[in-house]
Parts: C-alpha cells; structure tokens; sequence
C-alpha cells in the first residue's frame, strides 16, 4: 500500500530565467539574469570559455521553453504530472518593472501556458520571484536594497493575481528567499549590484543592505500574501526556503552550537517571519553584530503579521556539515562546510543525503505545524545522448527513489506532506553555473552550455520511472 496520500501532488518544477529563452521577444524587458555574469551585470550571459572570466557562461536560449512550451507540457502528462511549478518572469509582465500598466503580450504569454496546463489536468504552481528581477531596478535602486521595490513588486503580484485567479490556485512568493544570505544571494535574490568583484562567486558583502534588501522582500511577499487572498481567498500562497540543513561535524558542543547557529540563520530568520509573522528572538543579535540598522515603514510589522503563508515549500538538494575545527577537509559545495564521511557527492560537491530530507520534514513541521510541499529536489549530473537517443540515467532514478523513501518515512512519522516537484523536470540552464551540461530533466533538450542545438526533446529512462511512480502513486519505485 502506498503511503503517499490519494490527491498527492506529483510533478516538476522550472523557472522562467533558466528555461524560457526568448529574452527580448513579446517586450520583454531585460532581467539581472539575463546579463548575469561576473557579478557586474554588464554583460551578456553568453559568453566564451576562453578566460577565467568566463568561469561562468550561462546563455539566454535556455530551452527554449517559450517555443516549445506546449511539447513540454505534453511530455509532462504523459509522465502523469499533476502539478508543474514554473515561475513568471517580471520583465514579460512589467520589462522595467516601473510601468503603471502591464504588458499584454507578456500576460497572453502566461495565459496559453496555464491554459496548456489546465487542457492536462496539470495544477499550475506559480513563484513570482525566481532570481529574474527586472536589471532596471538594479541599475536605478540598487534593486531590493530600496524600499521602492516594495510598491513595484505590489503591482506586479496584483496584475498577476487578478488575471489569472481563476487558471492558478497555488502560489509562492520569492524563490529560496534565504539565500540572500549565502555568498550568491546578493544578486540573485536581491538583486544588488556587486561592482569592485571580479568574478560571480567574488561577493562585496554589505550586511546593511543585505539585511534591508531582504527585510524589503519579506515585507513585500507578505504583502502579496495579503493581496492574493483579497482577490481570491481560495488562493494557496506559500513561502519558499532552500534547504541545506546543517549537521555538526563532531559532538563537540561547540560544533553543535555552530550548527543550531546555522538553522537560525539560514532557515529560522526567514521561516519564522514568514509563517508566524515576526523576527524570531535572535534577529536582534543579529543585527547588532553586522552592524545593522533595519528601516521600517509604519505598516511592516502589521504586515508581516497578516500576510503569513498557507504552507511552507523548499528546495532540498544537500546538507551541509558544519564544525570549529580547521583540520577537515573542505566539502567543495558553494555553499563551504566540510566533506561529511559518511556522504558521497555529486560532481559539484553536494552532498547526497536522503535521509537528511526527511530530517528536513521533521524539523519544519515540527517547528511551524502546516503543510510542506518539497518543489526542488534532483541530481545534476552529465547525461550522455546515445546514438539511438536514449539517455540512460541510473543514477538520476537512484537519487530520487532514495528520497522519495524518505518522503514517505516522513509521512509515516506523520508529516503532512502534499506534493513533491523535482527539480529541472526538463533539462535547464543551472543557475550557480549557468552550464547546461549540469542536467537534471526527465527529458533531454538537445542543446549546449552556449545555446547552440536543435532543442529537440527526448525521453530519459527516468522519464518512463517517474511515469511509474506516479501511477502507482509512490508504490513501484
Ligand atoms: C536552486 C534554484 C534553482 C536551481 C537549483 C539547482 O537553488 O532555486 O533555480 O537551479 O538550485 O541549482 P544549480 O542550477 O546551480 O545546479
């Protein structure tokens, strides 16, 4: 008997900056990933491999999901999807992000794709935000370091609401709104500019705007929380966190203590303002130690604490292990921490750890008591176009059967636990490196790190796995 329960939401997941393409057609306007290279936001995402400058080169084709949108979601019924989580793109609907009215073509956009999805019996999960910020706002505000944003993000999330509340019922706010700060999230969340560093992974922290520009965003997603529910109170509208728990090295209680440090930091400090609507206890000490003075409008806190979440959603790809110690190996992950022993990596250095999901389940729901749905989990991996173009991906299928094992333990420890998207159901650009060749999809796109390709889709062997589990809701694994 499956534990998963009858109406689980299986599917996958994409965002617009990684995946669509066409960044300049139906008046689009530019996004900071569109031009998101060395930090600086000058030049285009693609590039040539020649430098150290071009450590990173992601492209602006994507998959070309604007063309070949309706294949896609085809190729997702086919596999029994009943939810895909995508991402709207600002700038389609708003290209500088200070017009007073939307852009139609960009709306029209939008509408075939929910249209599209809803012809499938697919349930759209929309995020307003994932890392595409219109670069207007960067260059005139220095992006969420300005409170301005808040108003603009206002309107966005209302015309986006009102047009589609009768195609899209479930919602999230900004994509791993947390990771603003880890040593990316500076311009991939907040959108603030980094000039004076040389290369992407070379961030100028500024704790201030730092804690400001994030302080800007909960405040405006809590205002979209409010907004969404006026104009359709059956809208589900959740928050979304990365997960990338932290364990201590040792049971040294100095490496414990470094480690409950690090779930406040990077989980609790924006959980708790988003699900009980206020800073948790330690805020003020963090404050206090970068330094930090944060600006409030009149009605933030009253905001905060009407405009909390339905459920609470995150991305889980790795744990990390943290210690005091300087004699451990370095993990190699971006996110630092050192190599765990009893965990082995991919090719980037995440460490693999199923049973650290549900350890994740457990701890939120433990601690915030709503329903959580996982809309980021999968391996990125080199996949290999065979002649006969098959892609053969054991490994793929081991990583997700082993975690969803683990999502069922969870929901056996009595977890409430409503959906699960994998991540890149259809191979996209990454976003830390911008390569291609980091695959994650059930379905291959023939294309490579610089755009160039026939985009033609083929069917991985996880492709007719996934199709499995879904019918059998959870069982065949
Ligand atoms: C998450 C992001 C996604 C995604 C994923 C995988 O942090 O929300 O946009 O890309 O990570 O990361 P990467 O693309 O760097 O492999």
């Amino acid at each position: 008997m499956s534990r998963f329960p009858e109406n689980f939401l299986w599917g996958g997941a994409t965002a617009a900056n990684q995946i669509e393409g066409a960044y300049d057609v139906g008046g689009k306007g530019l996004s900071i990933d569109d031009v998101f290279s060395n930090g600086s936001y000058t030049q285009p995402r693609i590039m040539s491999k020649e430098t150290e400058d071009d450590l990173y080169y992601p492209n602006r084709v994507g998959s070309d999901f604007y063309h070949h949108y309706k294949e896609d979601i085809a190729l997702m019924a086919e596999m029994g999807f009943k939810v895909y989580r995508l991402s709207i793109a600002w700038t389609r609907i708003f290209p500088t992000g200070e017009e007073e009215t939307p852009n139609e073509e960009g709306l029209k956009f939008y509408d075939r794709v929910f249209d599209e999805c809803i012809k499938h019996g697919i349930e759209p999960l929309v995020t307003l935000s994932h890392y595409e910020a219109p670069l207007h706002l960067t260059n005139k505000y220095n992006g969420w370091a300005d409170r301005k944003l808040i108003e603009m993000f206002k309107r966005y999330a209302t015309a986006v609401f009102k047009r589609y509340k009768n195609k899209v019922k479930y919602w999230l706010t900004f994509n791993e709104i947390n990771v603003a700060n880890l040593p990316l999230g500076n311009y991939l969340v907040l959108g603030v500019r980094n000039e004076g560093s040389r290369y992407y992974t070379e961030q100028v922290d500024n704790p201030q705007i730092r804690y400001q520009g994030l302080h800007n965003q909960l405040v405006a997603g809590a205002w979209a929380a409010i907004i969404g529910h006026e104009i359709n109170s059956d809208f589900m509208i959740g928050n979304m966190i990365a997960m990338n728990p932290a364990y201590p090295y040792a049971c040294d209680p100095k490496d414990v203590l470094l480690c409950q440090q690090n779930w406040d930091e990077n989980v609790y400090y924006c959980g708790d303002v988003q699900v009980r609507g206020e800073y948790p206890y330690f805020a003020q000490k963090i404050w206090a130690e970068n330094n930090v003075t944060i600006e409030w409008g009149e009605e933030d806190a009253d905001v905060l604490k009407k405009g909390t979440v339905d459920f609470f959603s995150f991305s889980y790809y790795q744990t990390l292990t943290v210690t005091n110690r300087d004699d451990v190996e370095k993990s190699g992950s971006m996110l630092g921490g050192v190599k765990n022993p009893y965990l082995k990596a991919n090719d980037w250095g995440w460490a693999i750890d199923p049973d650290g999901l549900r350890y994740t389940l457990n701890m939120l729901y433990g601690r915030y008591n709503i329903p959580l749905i996982v809309v980021e989990n999968g391996l990125g991996a080199f996949d290999k176009l065979e002649e006969d173009k098959t892609i053969h991906d054991p490994y793929r299928i081991e990583y997700l059967r082993k975690h969803i094992i683990s999502m069922e333990e969870a929901l056996a420890d009595g977890v409430d636990l409503f959906g699960y998207t994998m991540w890149g159901c259809i191979d996209l650009i990454s976003a830390g490196t911008g390569e291609m060749a980091k695959r994650y999809g059930f379905i291959y796109v023939d294309s490579d790190d610089y755009g160039n390709g026939t985009f033609d889709r083929y069917r991985k062997d996880s492709f007719y796995w996934y199709k499995k589990v879904i019918a059998t809701n959870g069982e065949d694994l």
